[in-house]
């Protein structure tokens, strides 16, 4: 019996819908990361030789974590959005690493996908002819990966190189979030990645505007028992909250963050946590209200709330609310005292 049985008969009825038209057209989700970008290219592999389906993969939003514009340099990845001209009747719309109607993800207007492929919890308004969503999965490109196994479709370097990449940045080395089977795929396909460029991937140059962003970061977190939250204000690129939520994780003794900063009219918040019985997805749903969007898994969650400007007054009140009430959830008192990362002296949160 083949290790890929089932796998095999989830890709007879992905061929249907993807050979129902005359090109696939793969979206991921804005501001794409590494399992997004190689769950993309690995689908587009995998129409074009085993469906006989050209496909083409298209992302909003800009890349900028330093790693990730390594990927698409090292790589030469081409990441260009969705124009409604390119568009055809004939296209078969699919989505990875995301659902519709999270707002993390722009489709074109009235446009539903006909196919969803994700690792983040089912969504009761995720509809589509093709729905393959498996949360107990670390990554979208561990599902993506599996499906080219099966199909028996060979993993060139540059695909394989990506898909390690979107695995492991995922799941932070197979830890974060993975299950066995992101482990024994990844096995499965390393061989056939660069490891050089993989190695220069994960250690790229970085913009001195990132420490200038880390050095306003350590100053404006303030911490309360096991959780502590970072203000950046105005960034310049979406990326570094996220970017800044996980490294204050690292902090000893803290197993919650929460990162916010302003960007395009937008107050962005990141979630990070350690606990393993957190659902850091609905937990910032239920911080960013129906004020804007989140979605996320059990570990990490990604947030906004639109503004109509970043000056806005009530951009700042939006921020406070969002700090008091991650806060008051994880169990603040009132009247309790948070204390700035980087001082030994109780001073009140501003
Ligand atoms: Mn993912």
């Amino acid at each position: 019996m083949s290790p890929f049985e089932e796998v095999q008969k989830k890709l007879e009825q992905l061929k249907a819908v993807v050979q129902s038209g005359k090109r696939l057209v793969i979206l991921g989700h804005d501001q794409p990361d590494p399992d997004g970008i190689s769950s993309a290219m690995a689908f587009t592999e995998l129409s074009a030789r085993y469906f006989g389906v050209p496909a083409i993969f298209r992302f909003a939003g800009e890349v900028s974590r330093p790693e990730n514009r390594e990927m698409i340099r090292r790589l030469r990845i081409k990441i260009n959005p969705l124009q409604k001209s390119e568009i055809r009747p004939t296209d078969r719309f699919a989505v990875v690493d995301c659902q519709p109607h999270t707002g993390n993800l722009r489709l074109p207007e009235g446009m539903e996908p006909h196919i969803v492929i994700d690792h983040h919890p089912l969504r009761k308004a995720t509809k589509a002819a093709y729905i393959d969503v498996r949360p107990d999965y670390g990554a979208t490109a561990t599902i993506m990966s599996e499906y080219l196994l099966a199909a028996a479709v060979e993993i060139k370097t540059t695909l394989a190189t990506a898909l390690c990449y979107g695995i492991s940045s995922e799941t932070q080395h197979l830890g974060r979030g993975a299950a066995a089977v992101d482990a024994r795929i990844y096995s499965a396909i390393f061989p056939a990645a660069n490891q050089k460029i993989l190695s220069q991937i994960e250690n790229p140059n970085l913009p001195r505007e990132y420490f200038k962003t880390l050095n306003r970061a350590l100053h404006h977190t303030y911490v309360y028992k096991n959780a502590l939250v970072s203000t950046l204000g105005e960034v310049t690129a979406p990326d570094f909250v996220p970017i800044v939520a996980d490294l204050l994780l690292k902090c000893e003794r803290i197993s919650w963050s929460l990162c916010i900063g302003r960007y395009d009219n937008r107050i962005l918040a990141s979630v990070r946590t350690s606990s393993r019985k957190a659902n850091a997805g609905a937990f910032l749903r239920s911080l960013v209200g129906k004020r804007g969007t989140a979605g996320g898994h059990g570990l990490l969650a990604g947030g906004q709330i639109v503004c109509q400007s970043t000056s806005d007054l009530s951009c700042d009140q939006y921020e406070k609310d969002l700090r008091l009430k991650f806060f008051k959830k994880l169990g603040f008192k009132e009247g309790a005292e948070m204390i700035p990362l980087l001082v030994e002296e109780n001073t009140k949160m501003v």
